[in-house]
């Protein structure tokens, strides 16, 4: 038998080429997101792209994350959200302005009341549409580590996403999905997800506390996401890995040396990998082929992360790396992953 060909595809690229996408390219496009410092919007009405103030290594040109499908495509808008579905996946992105969504009288800090209702629309959406599997999220906001309200704002942020999921009588253990949360240099409330319809099985870390039931030290509400989702599209495994730092049991290791902090979070990939090939016997996922994209806190330590990634996971790999504010203020770095798509150009 053939195998099945990958019904989704990940795509890095330039700025400058994303709105060059050739005609039929671009209709196979479900959404995507773009980084650089500052933010520039790209040109492009068709189809939903975050636009996130985060800078890149010195010298790069700004760098758009794009998924492609091979199903037919069409866009839609729900809200703030603008979106993009085929019969079995959808993209959705949205950019709030915190200062705008808070009610007069709101007793929530502006960034929870922002969160909350991105997260309700978003939830929303996906009931309304029928896609109940949500393959994974990525919020990106600025001043991560800030205090304000006296709380820490990441804090504020998973108060507002936990409460949304309250609120649609979601499980905050157990059946989350996977994402990720960093700091942004400027800007709004970002969000973008991909959904499906299918069935996606969470998939936690040995190494780790599962992050939904770290103590209240880290916050008066644990963060709702799973280390990984796995999901089976089009006869394919796919794993869909979360933000993973130097984090074992819910502590952070490695205080201050980044080269250590790398090294820890790629166990910490390695162990998930491990886990999901063991969940899915026939998936095969390896460190080697997955495509990573790497938040680093301090820009000079880019080159040392780079490093330590190549020696551990050996040979080329596929990353992109960004300059980012990470969730805990002792982390300096955090990495995330997916596997079992396609990668690069058609
Ligand atoms: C951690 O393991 C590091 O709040 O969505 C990683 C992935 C982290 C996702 C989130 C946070 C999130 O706790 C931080």
């Amino acid at each position: 038998m053939m195998p099945a060909e990958a019904m989704l595809r990940l795509e890095v690229l330039p700025a400058s080429r994303l709105v060059r996408l050739a005609g039929d390219e671009r209709g196979g496009v479900l959404g995507g997101a773009c980084f650089s410092h500052p933010a520039c919007p790209p040109d492009i009405a068709d189809f939903p792209v975050l636009a996130v103030d985060m800078d890149l290594p010195p010298g790069e040109e700004a760098i758009c994350e794009v998924w492609h499908s091979r199903e037919p495509l069409q866009s839609g808008q729900h809200g703030p959200i603008r979106y993009r579905h085929g019969d079995t996946l959808l993209f959705g992105c949205l950019s709030l302005d915190e200062s705008a969504v808070a009610a007069l009288n709101d007793a929530r800090a502006p960034l929870q009341a922002a969160t909350e209702s991105a997260y309700q629309a978003i939830f929303a959406l996906l009931d309304a549409r029928g896609y109940h599997a949500i393959l994974r999220f990525w919020n990106y906001f600025p001043a991560i580590n800030r205090e304000s309200h006296s709380m820490e704002r990441y804090r504020q942020f998973n108060i507002g996403r936990q409460d949304a999921f309250l609120a649609h009588g979601r499980s905050v253990v157990d059946r989350v999905p996977a994402a990720c949360a960093l700091g942004s240099a400027a800007g709004g409330l970002h969000i973008a997800f991909l959904a499906a319809r299918a069935d996606v099985i969470g998939v936690e870390n040995p190494r780790q506390l599962s992050a939904y039931h770290y103590p209240s030290q880290y916050g008066p509400r644990s963060p709702t996401f799973a280390r990984a989702g796995l999901v089976k599209l089009g006869g394919r495994d796919m794993l869909f890995i979360s933000g993973t730092a130097s984090i074992v049991g819910h502590q952070t290791l490695h205080h201050g040396d980044v080269a250590a902090q790398t090294r820890e979070c790629l166990n910490n990939i390695a162990a998930i990998v491990a886990e999901a090939n063991r969940q899915a016997p026939d998936a095969g996922f390896r460190l080697d082929t997955l495509a990573y994209k790497v938040y680093v806190r301090h820009p000079e330590d880019m080159d040392t992360v780079r490093r330590e990634m190549a020696q551990f996971i050996g040979g080329a790999v596929s990353a992109v790396f960004l300059q980012a504010d990470v969730c805990r203020a002792d982390l300096q770095v955090e990495i995330e992953a997916s596997g079992g798509h396609a990668i690069g150009p058609a």
